[in-house]
């Protein structure tokens, strides 16, 4: 086990990522900001075309807590949280949140998060544990998570149920000790990423249910190769790790 001291979390910072979210960027801000009023949010916006980054300035104008972080272009959910990792380290926020801007996961749920990430290096907002569900999603998706999510639990061999969840809160000492600087995967594969490398560093992964919310405005980025790479990767580092324990056993012959 890691000997990560727990800090009291005292200053959260809300890292929301955004492209073309115009219409629900309102929604979302104004229900993060009354569930957790002293928390400051970062919006990592890739210079969408629909304009919410411009709405999103408009908004840091009127609030004290908000501040928008403009990336020049689209480079994928992974690369935007880890600049508003960097940027939230560098300032020295206690715990970093990875929230979605759709409205699928509820902001309400974040100061339930946020308790038990006082017991806790990561919490993750999931669905599959006792209490979690899904609203609106088609049996497909259903499958393609429940499915994707077992392969990943018996491949790694960790207890997660809901390893490819975004909705997550991370200490900022346990951030500090995933080795960032080599993370590239994207997608799920970067919530799967973290989340392996959390528990290869005995860090402690605690999962409070939500129910997670199809989004209903805007269009989904999720795309065909993002579940490939993330089943592609996870094998890989499956193969790699069984082949570690193979080698420790030897060399205790
Ligand atoms: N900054 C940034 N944000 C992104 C990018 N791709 C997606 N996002 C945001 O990341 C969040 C999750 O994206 P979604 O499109 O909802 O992807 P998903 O939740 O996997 O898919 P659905 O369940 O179909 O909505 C949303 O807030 C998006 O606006 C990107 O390239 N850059
Ligand atoms: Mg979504």
């Amino acid at each position: 086990m890691t000997d990560i001291r727990r800090e009291p979390l005292k200053r959260v910072l809300v890292l929301l990522p955004t492209y073309d979210e115009r219409d629900n960027l309102p929604l979302i801000m104004a229900r993060i900001r009354k569930a957790v009023p002293d928390a400051d949010v970062l919006v990592l916006d890739d210079n969408s075309p629909d304009g919410t980054g411009e709405l999103a300035d408009d908004m840091a104008a009127s609030d004290d807590h908000i501040t928008v972080l403009h990336r020049a272009g689209k480079e994928g959910l992974g690369k935007a949280y880890l600049a508003g990792f960097a940027w939230g380290l560098e300032r020295g926020y206690d715990a970093l949140v990875e929230i979605d801007a759709d409205g699928s996961h509820p902001p309400e749920m974040l100061p339930r998060m946020l308790e038990v990430a006082g017991e806790a290096d990561l919490v993750i907002g999931s669905r599959w544990v006792p209490g979690g569900s899904i609203v609106n999603w088609p049996k497909s998706r259903e499958i393609i998570s429940r499915g994707g999510n077992l392969y990943i639990r018996l491949a790694l061999g960790m207890p997660v149920k809901d390893a490819t969840a975004g909705y997550r809160v991370y200490r900022a000492c346990a951030l500090r000790a995933l080795g960032l600087a080599d993370v590239s995967s994207q997608g799920y594969c970067f919530q799967v990423d973290l989340t392996w490398r959390a528990v290869r560093a005995g860090l402690v992964v605690a999962e409070v249910p939500i129910t997670f919310v199809e989004r209903e405005i805007g269009a989904s980025k999720m795309t065909e190769s993002i579940v490939r790479e993330a089943m592609l990767n996870v094998s890989k580092w499956g193969a790699a790790h069984r082949l570690d324990q193979l080698k420790r056993l030897a060399g205790r012959k």
